[in-house]
């Protein structure tokens, strides 16, 4: 075996030993894939793994031996994040995405339209959000492959509906959720690290009452909450994907969910393009970032200076904890 396997790593290799399903068994090797160091010792090891997910993908795809072909659905991550728009049926989940992305997905009056995700692109200030569209969450529409893309996700919102029947299958929705091992919570929430659960299980949830331009949709929303509201992650945020209401602020919560910083890089004597940040996790430090602008500097890194919420220049550490716009001066 390999030198220098992180315990990331090792942890991901028992999850995939461990895996009651197929989802969990790639969940866990793309994870394996993601945490295995990088460097010649390690390259066969790379290669079984990249191996083992081709073969699980296909065979998920095409389900041998005269099962019924069970779909199955990735979305490879794209800009800052991945959140998907989760929710019971017909509550606006797609038209939220035609009205947030350029993406054009089928609206339709009754539910159960969307079967299969579907991506789009959400800009928010200077940065592009992967948002997607997901099928209901109900008994009608019983796929396991939902859960673990909604697992594989940066973060949710999740999709009320304001109007007349919008709580018929909102209880439905907020059983089948935690039944299926995904457990919607806040959006400052800690992220549990329970490894009796699949990775991604707890997931950051902006919560959002949809539909808000209906007549009687504040009379609807308050009586849903008085029922359900103490199994809600969070507040609603009342929006109208029709009429656009609550929109606006919608995308700074989506980009806020994230927990990720903008950070800018300045070349000495330069101006910073603020139009291009490095998107960094929150709790990133001025070696994380210069990690991501420039690793060979990364690795002589002596100090840098900083620009933003107090700092005009001054000189920080390596282990400095940054903030969202910072601006950074790398010196090696
Ligand atoms: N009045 C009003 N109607 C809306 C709004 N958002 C969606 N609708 C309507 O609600 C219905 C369902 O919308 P969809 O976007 O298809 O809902 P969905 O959640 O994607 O539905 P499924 O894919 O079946 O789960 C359609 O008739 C939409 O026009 C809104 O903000 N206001
Ligand atoms: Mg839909």
């Amino acid at each position: 075996m390999p030198a220098n396997l992180t315990p990331e790593y090792l942890n991901a290799e028992q999850r995939y030993r461990q895996a009651a399903s197929p989802q969990e068994r790639l969940e866990a090797l793309e994870e394996m894939l993601r945490t295995v160091p990088k460097h010649k010792g390690t390259e066969k090891l790379q290669a079984d793994i990249k191996r083992k997910i081709a073969r699980l993908r296909q065979e998920m795809q095409t389900r041998r031996g005269g099962a019924r072909a069970q779909p199955f659905f990735h979305i490879p991550r794209e800009g800052a994040g991945q959140v998907v728009l989760v929710g019971p049926p017909n509550s606006g989940k797609s038209s939220l995405l035609a009205a947030l992305t350029n993406a054009a997905p089928e609206v339709a009056p009754y539910p159960l339209t969307t079967r299969v995700p579907q991506p789009g692109m959400m800009h928010f200030e200077n940065v592009q959000v992967q948002l997607v569209d997901t099928p209901p969450v109900c008994r009608e529409f019983d796929e396991g492959w939902l859960y673990g893309l909604i697992r594989g996700a940066d973060a949710a919102v999740l999709v009320l509906d304001c109007s007349d029947d919008g709580i018929l299958y909102l209880e439905d929705t907020l059983r089948l959720l935690p039944d299926n091992r995904v457990f919607l919570v806040g959006e400052q929430a800690e992220l549990p690290d329970d490894p009796s659960l699949p990775r991604g299980a707890h997931k950051r949830t902006v919560v959002v009452a949809n539909k808000w331009d209906l007549p009687g949709a504040r009379e609807n929303l308050a009586v849903l909450v008085e029922l359900l509201g103490d199994r809600l992650p969070a507040q609603p945020l009342p929006v109208s994907a029709v009429r656009g209401d609550g929109l606006e602020q919608l995308r700074g919560r989506i980009f806020t969910v994230l927990h990720k910083i903008r950070v800018y890089s300045k070349p000495p004597g330069q101006k910073p393009d603020l139009q291009a940040p490095f998107v960094l996790p929150r709790g990133s430090t001025v070696r994380d970032a210069a990690e991501v602008i420039h690793k060979e500097l990364a690795e002589k890194l002596k100090y840098a200076r900083l620009w933003g919420r107090g700092y005009h220049g001054q000189m920080v550490g390596r282990d400095h904890v940054l903030e969202d716009g910072d601006i950074l001066e790398l010196h090696a």
